[in-house]
């Protein structure tokens, strides 16, 4: 990310040692590389960062171009990229594909092709149809849309769901490398408050 995109993170506030919330946490000093390292996914934004850097890309591009969080329509689109399965290589999630977590709740797993207990690098797996990777699991990616329970009412278009509550959740896709590889799907939404930071949660820039 270049800088000025997103307000300061703080894991690099003066006395931080690599805590996005509190500058002491033991589990994001364990993730070393994964948390630090420029070919891994940004964690820690919030989707009112993720905000802030798409209107600062926005701003600050040569081209004149306008950048945005997609859709909960579009990430699902993208993500199941003209297949009809529940993930675009088949029907179960597989570590030969993506970097998932362990089949009990809540923990990072390496197995066989994902060699990774915490995020992946970037180009660590195959592209689906659409040519877009880790899409399931290594880490959540925040959309536009308000959080609702179910897809009542969801409009048709492609458009985001707006207009609720300006505190109300967020939506989150796509699972992370601690996700249980039930909820990795296509269709599995997660949700989050604006200001939520998450050591699995970033933003679809990259
Ligand atoms: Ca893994
Ligand atoms: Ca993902």
């Amino acid at each position: 990310m270049e800088a000025g995109g997103c307000p300061e993170l703080e894991r690099r506030e003066k006395g931080g040692d690599h805590s996005i919330e509190t500058g002491t946490s033991d589990l994001y000093k364990q993730m070393g590389d994964a948390l630090t390292g420029d070919d891994y996914p940004i964690v820690g934004v919030s989707w009112k960062n993720a905000q802030s850097y798409a209107q600062w890309l926005t701003n600050n591009n040569p081209e004149g171009k306008t950048y945005r969080l997609p859709t909960e329509a579009e990430w699902e689109y993208a993500a199941r990229a003209a297949t009809d399965t529940a993930y675009s290589w088949g029907m179960e999630a597989k570590h030969e594909f993506t970097n998932h977590g362990a089949d009990e709740c809540c923990d990072g797993l390496a197995l066989g092709n994902d060699e990774w207990f915490y995020t992946t690098p970037v180009d660590s797996f195959i592209a689906n149809p659409f040519g877009l990777k880790d899409m399931h699991g290594n880490v959540w990616e925040w959309v536009e849309d308000c959080w609702q329970n179910d897809c009542n009412n969801a409009p048709q278009d492609g458009t985001a769901r707006t207009g609720c509550d300006v505190n109300a959740s967020r939506i989150l896709r796509g699972g992370s490398w601690s996700t249980h590889p039930r909820d990795l799907h296509s269709a599995g939404r997660g949700k989050g408050l604006l200001e939520t930071v998450d050591k699995a949660v970033y933003l679809p820039s990259r």
